[in-house]
């Protein structure tokens, strides 16, 4: 996990958002998720502590939840640090509770991990239906601005060397806050342990014309290669 948690790589990892995150919570902070990939990131990369607490979805699959949860534990615990760790698929369904947390000066910080794509989909069109990606790609939206435009403070994360201290300062920062992270659209959420249903899925998807094929196999075979070694 630290493994993948501290890569240099560009575009940022995921993960290294995550991991960053993590080691900047509050001993008491409330960090709610949606469902998505960003749930793998959010369960596997942030290390919880005792006294923190954590929240996704309810029935384990609705979309943005992340944001309506954050707020609500900030009305809920109004001293605690409450922040929502979200994909832009569901960020962009509810972002216009954003303007609700800067109306009631709800101090909430939202971190939203910018794929540009709904990344569950498109890793579940592979390697669960073995079809190539269809159709997920997210028109782009620049969030930083848009949580400015709302009367908040928005930040922006590019690079993984500059991921922790942005971080630190929008923690620090008073009032909503906004952390876009523009992160690899390609990072697959690979499972502990991959069937041989999955394996097989994933390639007859890469051979089926995938338009990232090449990408996405040197990536799974670079990270099988790492675990044999
Ligand atoms: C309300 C709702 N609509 C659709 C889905 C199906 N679904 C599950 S995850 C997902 C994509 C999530 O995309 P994003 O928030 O960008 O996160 P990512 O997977 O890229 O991390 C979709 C469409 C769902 N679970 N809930």
């Amino acid at each position: 996990m630290e493994e993948r948690g501290t890569r240099q790589s560009k575009p940022v990892k995921p993960q290294v958002v995550a991991w960053e995150l993590g080691k900047r919570l509050s001993d008491t902070a409330i960090v709610s998720t949606d469902s998505g990939t960003i749930t793998t990131w959010w369960a596997r990369q942030i290390p919880a502590r005792r006294g923190q607490m954590y929240s996704s979805s309810g029935t384990l699959a609705t979309m943005a939840c992340g944001l309506p949860y954050a707020i609500a534990s900030q009305v809920a615990y109004p001293e605690r640090q409450c922040v929502a760790f979200v994909g832009d698929g569901g960020f962009s369904m509810l972002m216009a509770e954003f303007a609700t947390a800067v109306k009631y000066q709800l101090p909430i910080k939202v971190i939203v991990i910018k794929n540009n794509t709904l990344g569950q989909i498109k890793w579940e069109q592979m390697v669960f239906l073995g079809n190539p990606e269809y159709v997920c790609d997210l028109h782009p939206i620049d969030f930083a601005a848009f949580a400015h435009a709302c009367g908040g403070t928005g930040f922006t994360v590019e690079d993984s060397a500059e991921c922790g201290s942005v971080l630190a300062r929008a923690l620090a920062t008073p009032g909503p806050v906004l952390v876009q992270a523009v992160v690899d659209p390609l990072e697959p959420p690979l499972p502990a342990k991959a069937t041989l249903d999955q394996a097989m899925k994933l390639a007859e998807a890469l051979a089926r014309g995938e338009p990232n094929r090449t990408k996405i196999a040197w990536t799974v075979l670079r990270e099988k290669v790492r675990e044999l070694v």
